[in-house]
């Protein structure tokens, strides 16, 4: 039976980029009826230096992002990494498995530990392993993500098939990725050459999901473009990648495919799209950010039900868990 799992970085504000590429698509998931694990990485966070109280803000202003994007924690099982003490204990294990060759090939760990990599702490450059224990700890089938992470989706294959092989078991599923979408990719409104990150200096880059509707229009209209209208078909976006990517956001906002959004806009004036776009993304995007700050008035409810999501997690990690280490040779119970 499918089951879906995917985790977001308690790394700071959430971005349309994490909206699109990520939440809105696990709430679609979630509707759908599957079986859907969706989880807090708080441990990945602490890869990177991260503020105490900052981490601790961040994570249940990601558990109300989550909510009020549509993750039912009645339907999904929503939680914080760290609560699961069997994600890390899996992840030891696969850092057993997986080899020193594969991780240096990872190109985010490159991006993120930059010219000093030999500064870079132990926990970034083993990430991908605890992410595919995060994914494998529940024997996860289905795993959306963007696009960035489809590298290290396919380390957790690699790493599940290596398991398997030498262990000589058919215990863990060979996951698939799910990177699906016209948005599976938002770049930054500065440069559509840049992925659309928290972590970038310049505001003006993103759109956050907590800015009110005034700021995202503000955004929309400065986003960089160049001088010609938009193309009347597809294929002229080719070349234009920040045309591109806001035909890519509109369609990923109105659930249309690109090529129905190009049907109805291609030919426009940017000074005629970009409020279009602005009507929506505010349409869409601020009842979310009223429904986020309402939730984060009540932090003993946020914090309850990462509590009782990380008890339903539980009760399907221990017996994956106990069962690895009896495949592994651990003596014990
Ligand atoms: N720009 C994006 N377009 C589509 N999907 C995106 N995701 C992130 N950025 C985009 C997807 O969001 C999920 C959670 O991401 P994450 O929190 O694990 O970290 P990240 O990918 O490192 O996100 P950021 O915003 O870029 O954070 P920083 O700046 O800290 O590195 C993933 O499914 C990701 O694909």
């Amino acid at each position: 039976t499918p089951r879906v799992f995917s985790g977001i970085q308690p790394s700071g504000g959430l971005t349309l980029g994490n909206y699109l590429g990520a939440l809105k698509r696990f709430a679609q998931a979630q509707d759908a009826g599957v079986e859907t694990i969706y989880c807090m990485v708080d441990l990945h966070a602490i890869t990177v230096w991260q503020d105490p109280e900052k981490l601790r803000h961040a994570t249940r202003e990601l558990c109300a992002g989550f909510i009020a994007s549509g993750v039912d924690p009645e339907k999904s099982i929503l939680f914080n990494q760290s609560q699961v003490a069997e994600h890390a204990q899996l992840a030891w294990i696969f850092n057993c498995v997986a080899r020193m060759g594969w991780m240096k090939r990872m190109t985010q760990f490159k991006d993120k530990a930059g010219k000093n990599a030999e500064n870079a702490s132990l926990g970034l450059f083993g990430y991908p392993a605890l992410m595919a224990a995060d994914i494998l700890i529940y024997h996860a089938t289905h795993v959306p993500v963007g696009e960035d992470q489809k590298q290290h989706l396919e380390l957790t294959r690699d790493i599940a098939t290596k398991f398997n092989h030498d262990y000589g078991v058919d215990f863990f599923p060979i996951t698939e990725p799910v990177i699906e979408g016209a948005a599976t990719r938002v770049m930054s409104l500065r440069d559509g050459s840049k992925k659309m990150s928290k972590s970038d200096p310049s505001d003006m880059s993103r759109i956050n999901l907590t800015d009110n509707a005034d700021t995202i229009a503000k955004k929309i209209r400065k986003a960089k473009t160049d001088p010609e209208p938009l193309p009347s078909e597809v294929v002229g976006l080719a070349e234009r990648p920040e045309a591109r990517n806001l035909i890519n956001i509109y369609a990923a906002l109105s659930d249309q495919s690109v090529e129905q959004v190009m049907r109805d806009v291609g030919g426009k004036a940017f000074s005629e799209f970009k409020p279009m776009l602005a009507d929506l993304a505010v349409a869409q995007m601020s009842p979310i950010s009223t429904e986020m700050s309402r939730l984060m008035q009540d932090q003993a409810e946020i914090d309850r039900v990462l509590a009782e999501g990380a008890g339903r997690a539980r009760a399907i990690a221990a017996p994956i868990l106990r069962k690895t280490y009896e495949i592994v040779g651990m003596v014990g119970a």
